[in-house]
């Protein structure tokens, strides 16, 4: 089947549409058989589900290189100023569907696909999506770069490409069990590798230092190991715009001078060792939400990729722009956490030993070229290095490190005689117990800008972990509040709401101008569009509950069913457990009183543990422990169901928000700094119940509290009962219900009879409970039985599911990026044209 013998009937002679790069129906079918054939060698009959998914990519791929040439000359030959987003993960999700929304050719692609007779869904599902990140900050960087291509703002990700990314989770017997990611096992049609632009990156050795003959003080760094990092580049394209920008990820090799004959003289083994050591500095993320303490791959990652990115950028800037005294008004480089933080170091290396500048103009550069974002307050989560392990693997580094740390602390001294406690406090060396380095402070004090990643965060960053650095200078601290793209989880998740949208809103209008979204308001109490509005929302909990009982088997009725969900990663401070207690606490009613008339719901968990996190696995168990007895129990199963959905991740994530009814954001008040799965469920028209914690407060605010069900603690009072001595136990003794929830936990009824299974939880609240799930339980169940009557009003809820959704513009991530790019960035659009 050559595709010549059908083109001529297909492609009018006189179109000037070509294969390669045409929108119309024509030309995608003539495209996709085209690239079937030609990159994949196949034609229809024998071409596997994968083969289909290929030619589709290509096809949609092939659309957007005109455009990425186009944005990169325009960015070059302007010497456009460029934000560089330096993030160790991109949870980036499926690009198929998102890349034909940002064409704008989703309709006439699937029109086409219809008459080659291709299952268009089969070929979206088809993709394995790049998991390169854990949680809230690896999806936030994958949303920004939709976004600064969106708001045409010039723009390079640099991060890493980890050969495997999140694990993939199983539930066996209720317990998670990890499988490894193989993501990139069958290719990657999305990203082009570029051998050619590679560089060098070093570790340990020793450091010497000289006088050049100008007598200026020099030092050569004799390293031990070198890798190389090779660059794969991603298009990243905005939506409805021609711009597209670069997602540039690091691959860890051996470096092409590696030679088996010249450095390993008849050690054959140990060379293959060290190109196996090489490769594996990108061969897997961690999958902890949180550093975990002392991983030396973890540092050798983190150098890798910040040391690939800016010997990159220097090379642009010497390419393009020239000297490096302005490599600060081509350049501005967000550091997403403290993960890139090494850069700062990096960049005075760069400048101070490879190019000959003395320290002040190089720290010049520096400060002006780093901004930092924190996106955590726990301090077991803020990273710190012992100043051992850097000796060994960066001691050029640690040098400009205590330089830096000498200079500043200089500075502290001067402004705060005297004051040798504050002096200690805010050293980037921490010196109480053994010596470790404070990355934050690094970043910090190497930065020109620092935010926080919601209002109550940014705040709360200025009175705790950096209260004295906001002291000094407060006109550095900022606050940028998150957001998400309305693309990926409006128009790509859930067509039939967007659609639905597009009617009120203007066409494709509202997507890039969240704002617009307003023009429902006024329509909130319509009947007729509140009819549609439940048709939309009971369409998807059906798609959701068809693919639930497809994979694992559990059964729920979209029909009569409020789907109460919980996705998110497994932590205690985001108190899962919280959730159990109020299932078991209905689960207990229903048994007291089996007549009890009550609003029937299907409670859904979707999250990971990180591998190491005994506690938090415990809660997948418990979950799903209480999932079978429920299920299976016909005397309630008809009003309450428990589902667990393995492995969320984007793509399941995507199915889950637009069938949630109830959007549950019940962590601690004052330890989630933002959330933002907390926005993607309100934007598809979930209520939400929630503490006043990070962007909750926010979207409480323009959603109105009388469309939002808040409960609990504020960040103020956890703050004054902790200080006050909290004793769970008082809780615990203090209310029944409470004490016969905890105690069914630990009863044996949903363990087979073993009692000492979920004891370490039950204990751990009852003795220590250092997110104070008790303290917020009685408020929490109070609340959840309002909203059972609330729900049991539907035009009630229904305008209220209305109004939110009207009033999600903030939540946008376009708004995000244009406050980075007006209040810390001071970067233009440059508009590319389609
Ligand atoms: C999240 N952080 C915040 N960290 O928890 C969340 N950390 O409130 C916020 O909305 C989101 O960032 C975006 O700002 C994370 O997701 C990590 O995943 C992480 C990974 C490795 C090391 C430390």
């Amino acid at each position: 089947v050559a595709p010549e013998t059908e083109a001529p009937t297909e492609v009018p002679a006189a179109t000037p549409e070509h294969t390669r790069t045409g929108m119309s129906k024509a030309s995608l079918k003539q495209a996709y058989i085209d690239n079937l054939f030609y990159i994949q060698g196949r034609f229809r009959e024998v071409a596997t589900p994968h083969d289909l998914y290929m030619a589709a990519a290509f096809t949609v791929r092939d659309r957007m290189l005109d455009r990425w040439v186009k944005s990169a000359q325009v960015y070059k030959t302007s010497h456009a100023r460029t934000v560089c987003y330096l993030s160790a993960e991109y949870l980036l999700g499926p690009h198929l569907a998102n890349n034909l929304v940002n064409l704008g050719i989703s309709e006439v692609a699937r029109r086409a696909g219809e008459e080659l007779d291709l299952d268009f869904e089969a070929i979206l599902e088809e993709e394995e999506e790049p998991g390169l990140g854990n949680g809230g900050l690896g999806r936030l960087a994958a949303c920004y770069m939709d976004s600064l291509a969106t708001v045409q703002i010039p723009a390079i990700g640099y991060g890493i490409r980890y050969e495997f990314g999140i694990f993939d989770q199983d539930i066996q017997n209720g317990w998670q069990v990890e499988r490894s990611d193989t993501w990139l096992r069958n290719g990657n049609p999305w990203e082009i590798p570029r051998p050619k632009i590679s560089f060098p990156v070093r570790y340990g050795g020793h450091t010497e230092h000289s006088r050049d003959q100008a007598g200026r003080s020099r030092v050569r760094w004799v390293a031990d190991m070198v890798v190389s990092g090779v660059a794969f580049d991603t298009p990243v394209l905005g939506y409805g715009v021609g711009n597209v920008n670069l997602l540039r990820l690091w691959k860890a090799e051996a470096p092409e001078s590696f030679d088996f004959q010249v450095f390993n003289v008849g050690d054959y083994y140990g060379a293959v060792h060290a190109k196996i050591e090489a490769e594996t500095i990108s061969k897997v993320l961690y999958p902890n939400d949180e550093p975990e303490a002392g991983k030396e791959l973890r540092l050798k990652q983190q150098y890798f990729f910040v040391s690939c990115s800016i010997q990159d950028m220097i090379r642009l800037h010497l390419n393009t722009v020239g000297p490096l005294e302005t490599f600060h008004e081509k350049f501005v480089a967000q550091l997403n956490d403290t993960h890139p933080a090494i850069a700062v170091a990096e960049l005075m290396r760069l400048l101070m030993d490879d190019h000959a500048m003395p320290w002040d103009a190089a720290w010049d550069i520096t400060r002006n070229t780093f901004c930092y974002t924190n996106h955590t307050l726990l301090p077991e989560a803020l990273e710190t290095w012992s100043v051992a392990l850097f000796e060994r693997l960066l001691p050029r580094h640690l040098e400009i490190i205590y330089e830096i740390n000498r200079r500043f602390l200089d500075t502290v001294r001067v402004r705060y005689l005297g004051d040798e406690a504050r002096v200690a406090r805010m050293s980037l060396i921490d010196e109480t117990g053994g010596r470790r380095i404070r990355m934050a402070h690094l970043a910090v004090v190497g930065s020109r800008a620092v935010n926080g990643v919601a209002a109550l965060h940014s705040e709360l960053i200025k009175t705790t972990i950096l209260k004295d650095f906001y002291e000094m200078s407060p006109e550095r601290f900022h606050n940028v509040t998150n957001g998400v793209t309305p693309r990926r989880f409006i128009v790509v998740s859930n067509p039939r709401l967007a659609e639905l949208i597009t009617e009120f809103c203007g066409h494709d209008r509202w997507i890039r101008d969240l704002d617009c979204l307003r023009d429902l308001e006024e329509h909130a109490e319509d009947p007729a569009l509140q009819a549609r509005w439940r048709e939309v929302k009971t369409a998807a909990k059906q798609d959701l509950a068809l693919w639930l009982s497809q994979h694992g088997g559990v059964v729920l009725d979209p029909q009569t069913m409020m789907f109460d969900i919980q996705a998110k990663r497994m932590h205690e401070y985001k108190r899962q457990h919280l959730n159990v207690l109020h299932i078991i606490r209905v689960y207990q009613r229903l048994k007291q009183n089996p007549n009890l008339g009550m609003v029937p719901r299907a409670f859904i968990f979707g999250g990971k543990a990180a591998p190491g996190y005994y506690m938090a696995k415990l809660m997948i168990k418990l979950i799903n422990s209480v999932a079978e007895v429920i299920n299976n129990d016909p005397q309630v199963n008809g009003f309450i169901r428990v589902a667990f959905m393995a492995d969320f991740n984007v793509k399941n994530g995507q199915r889950l928000y637009p069938a949630a009814d109830l959007s549950e954001q019940i962590s601690l008040a004052g330890k989630e700094a933002s959330g933002t799965g907390n926005m993607k469920f309100s934007m598809n028209g979930a209520l939400t119940v929630g503490t006043l914690d990070g962007a909750n407060i926010e979207i409480r605010d323009e959603v109105g509290a009388e469309n939002f069900f808040l409960f609990g603690m504020t960040a103020e009072e956890v703050r004054r009962k902790q200080a006050e001595g909290y004793r769970p136990w008082d809780y615990y003794h203090g209310d029944d219900e409470l004490r016969s929830d905890i105690d069914l936990v630990t009863s044996g009824l949903f363990s087979h009879g073993d009692t000492n299974l979920f004891r370490p939880l039950a204990d751990h609240l009852i003795n220590q409970d250092p997110f104070m799930v008790l303290a917020d339980y009685r408020a929490y169940l109070n609340c959840q039985d309002r909203i059972s009557e609330v729900y049991d009003r539907p035009a009630e809820w229904d305008r209220m599911s209305i109004l939110n959704v009207a009033r999600m513009g903030k939540f946008s991530s376009d708004r995000s990026i244009r406050d980075y790019a007006e209040r810390i960035w001071g970067i233009e659009p440059k508009p590319i044209g389609i």
